[in-house]
């Protein structure tokens, strides 16, 4: 995978989503909510693609939203379904997720990226608009939440949360890749400062209260928490992040545990396939591709105490049950 980075400044800049259509429950897109119509492919590895699993977790969408999942390490026609039999999805049929990409817009030449959900009948490509689809899984799918679905977007946060998302989104979803792919010093050091001052900052707030915004999880804890996730096993050694690790901040350190713990979030983390996407496709940023063997990640089962701040993480709702046989995770 070559990146992108302006010649003159040396920073990575983020391409834009192109296909933004939207899954709605009047079908006002053309692409009406109908439970085994879509499917979400993603990859475990990447974080924007994870926060669709986690909230299809927390939702109970797993029927209603099947998940394809890709091999983490990409070839040059994009993400594959190698992991599959005869390495190709068993439902949309097609080996590369640019085939529905293709199907969607024959001449597109922009990136194959997860996550995207895919159109069964037809095979092709609704979205790949990250930011999108996880709030319409909360606002849009209601009809097929599982019962005792948490609000993971209440109407009376949602300025809160979106002001959260756009702060976590510039200086922490976006800023390891900005730190980790910068082409010049500058531009790393300015990504660098961003994000350890948001870290910083992120830390005091959740020093007295169990969640980012309310009393609840909403969607601001599972956009920050793909990125905490992510942060020792690969952030802190392969972007350059290394002011400290997230298991160096206890703040931080016990709220991703928290999170971890909770059911829907740690039992979507695949840390295999995190390590082996970044070490392995990188190649500017990791030519020999060796994928280190740490961190001990032992520490993510450990107690976490968060629970003497109060809050309630599922609102008036209750935990999801355990994921479907077949979306366990290996223990590797
Ligand atoms: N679609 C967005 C965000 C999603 C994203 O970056 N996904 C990564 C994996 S973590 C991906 O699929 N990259 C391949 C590509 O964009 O060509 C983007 O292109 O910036």
């Amino acid at each position: 995978m070559t990146i992108p980075t302006d010649p003159d400044t040396g920073e990575f800049h983020r391409s834009a989503n192109h296909f933004d259509a939207r899954i709605t429950a009047d079908g006002r897109d053309g692409w009406p909510v109908e439970p085994g119509r879509y499917r979400l492919v993603v990859s475990r590895a990447c974080p924007w693609a994870s926060r669709g699993l986690i909230v299809r977790r927390l939702l109970g969408l797993e029927q209603a939203l099947p998940v394809a999942v890709a091999d983490p390490i990409q070839d040059e026609k994009s993400w594959r379904f190698t992991l599959d039999p005869g390495d190709r999805d068993p439902v949309l049929g097609i080996k590369y997720l640019a085939e529905a990409y293709f199907a969607a817009e024959p001449d597109y030449d922009g990136g194959i990226s997860v996550p995207a959900v895919v159109d069964v009948p037809s095979g092709k490509l609704v979205t790949n608009d990250y930011p999108q689809i996880t709030l319409d899984l909360s606002t849009e799918w209601t009809a097929h939440h599982r019962e005792g679905a948490p609000e993971l977007y209440p109407e009376r946060l949602r300025d809160e949360i979106d002001e959260v998302n756009r702060g976590v989104h510039a200086d922490v979803n976006a800023a390891v890749y900005e730190a980790g792919f910068a082409a010049k010093q500058a531009a790393y050091d300015d990504a660098y400062r961003r994000l350890f001052a948001k870290l910083d900052e992120l830390s005091a707030r959740l020093e007295k209260q169990r969640f980012l915004v309310g009393d609840t999880i909403t969607e601001a804890d599972i956009r920050l928490f793909t990125t905490l996730v992510r942060f020792d096993p690969v952030y802190h050694g392969h972007f350059k992040c290394n002011r400290e690790k997230v298991a160096e901040m206890p703040v931080l350190w016990a709220y991703a545990r928290d999170l971890y713990q909770t059911p829907g979030f740690g039992d979507t983390v695949d840390f295999d396939h995190i390590k082996r996407h970044y070490y392995q496709v990188h190649e500017q940023v990791n030519p020999t591709r060796i994928v280190p063997a740490g961190p001990d990640l032992s520490g993510w089962a450990s107690p976490h105490g968060r629970e003497s701040l109060g809050g309630r993480p599922f609102g008036d709702g209750t935990p999801p049950g355990p994921p479907p046989t077949a979306e366990e995770i290996d223990p590797r």
